[in-house]
């Protein structure tokens, strides 16, 4: 027993020089290379942690416990069958100051979406779920283009044959201010037309619902990620 104990404790002064030097030989070493090689190993420690047991009984408890504050019957939010209100947080890309959130709810007719973006010049931008919830990129094409799984052509939002993401324009006051609500037939949070994980985009220019594949609406000046949100926030 004090044997196997004295070996752990051996292993764990050894695992912990062998971490300082590798620590150590990153900072020293090659940049880029280092960098690298260090987040594809947190990587794989978030990976093990996932399928941590500990871990995943962790959010279990959460999760029971946010549903013992309402009645709303959604046992998980895993399952995106379960969930009905997304939000999405814009924030401005590099040279601009466009800001606000849109929410998107379940409904009979589809997702109702509305929301409140700030920081525009008056008159029309071009507003569009894209591929990618991916707003790395400081002008926002890391989004890539429109959401499109059913290779559609660029349209209107009341076209038949639209891609999923095209949601027309927004209409900016004279304050800069777009307020806006309206129901999309096309969107989903789940399925193939779902828009959960995706990118939000708001643009410098109008969308003339023709020009292919864009609708000519110029740069991107907010982004977002749409997200699960906490259906409480609609009672606040
Ligand atoms: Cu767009
Ligand atoms: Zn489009």
């Amino acid at each position: 027993m004090n044997s196997s104990k004295l070996i752990t404790s051996s292993l764990l002064a050894v695992l912990c020089l062998f971490g300082a030097s590798f620590a150590t030989a990153g900072v020293n070493g090659p940049g880029p290379q280092s960098i690298k090689h260090h987040s594809k190993l947190n990587l794989e420690g978030l990976l093990a942690n996932n399928s941590d047991g500990e871990v995943a009984s962790k959010e279990a408890t959460s999760d029971e416990s946010a549903d013992s504050h309402d009645n709303h019957g959604d046992a998980s939010d895993s399952d995106a069958g379960n969930v009905k209100l997304l939000v999405a947080v814009v924030t401005p890309t590099a040279g601009n100051d466009t800001s606000g959130t849109v929410y998107f709810a379940k409904s009979a007719d589809g997702l109702k979406v509305w929301g409140t973006i700030k920081g525009l010049s008056p008159g029309n931008h071009g507003f569009h779920v894209h591929q990618y919830g991916d707003i790395t990129a400081a002008d926002g094409t890391s989004a890539g283009g429109h959401f499109n799984p059913h290779h559609q052509p660029h349209a209107g939002p009341d076209a038949k044959h639209r891609h999923v993401g095209d949601l027309g324009n927004i209409t900016a006051n004279k304050d800069g201010v777009a307020e806006f609500s309206f129901i999309d037939t096309k969107l989903s949070i789940q399925g193939a037309n779902s828009i959960l994980g995706r990118g939000l985009i708001v643009h410098q220019g109008a969308d003339d619902l023709t020009s292919q594949p864009t609708g000519a609406a110029g740069p991107r000046v907010g982004m977002a990620v749409i997200g699960v949100a906490n259906p409480d926030d609609l009672k606040k």
